[in-house]
């Protein structure tokens, strides 16, 4: 029983590092005609990514460039910090990182210059090294 608990969270682990890493490769499986942007028709591949389409393509061309994507995603993970940043002192405390588990998992880790606290930069920096992975 403790074998397959185990089995359970290093499946649960790498998932979601390989989860984090082909982020920007799926944007490159999306673009199928190879022409560098993200049609609509490409885009509905991906619901989640159809359904904020408008939102994305901030230039109004009907596709969405690597720059525009980029954006949204950095437009995202800062909602994501505000809203988990209860306290909005500008950073994630050990207790506020509790909202999202894979946070608080990879606390010590994030932290990288360890004050206790998830930086904007600290995250930045984690999410930027996932990608590289
Ligand atoms: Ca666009
Ligand atoms: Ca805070
Ligand atoms: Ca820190």
């Amino acid at each position: 029983m403790k074998m397959r608990n185990l089995f359970y969270s290093i499946l649960m682990i790498s998932s979601t590092i390989v989860i984090s890493a082909s982020a920007f490769a799926q944007q490159a499986k999306l673009d199928t005609n190879g022409d560098g942007v993200i049609s609509r028709s490409e885009a509905a591949a991906k619901p989640k990514l159809a359904e904020r389409f408008d939102k994305i393509d901030t230039n109004k061309d009907g596709v969405l460039s690597q720059d525009e994507l980029k954006a949204a995603h950095k437009k995202r993970a800062e909602m994501k910090f505000a809203k988990l940043d209860t306290d909005q002192d500008g950073r994630l405390s050990r207790s506020e990182a509790q909202a999202a588990p894979r946070l608080a998992k990879h606390f010590d880790r994030i932290d990288t210059n360890h004050d206790g606290y998830i930086s904007r930069d600290e995250l930045k920096a984690a999410h930027q090294q996932h990608a590289h992975q």
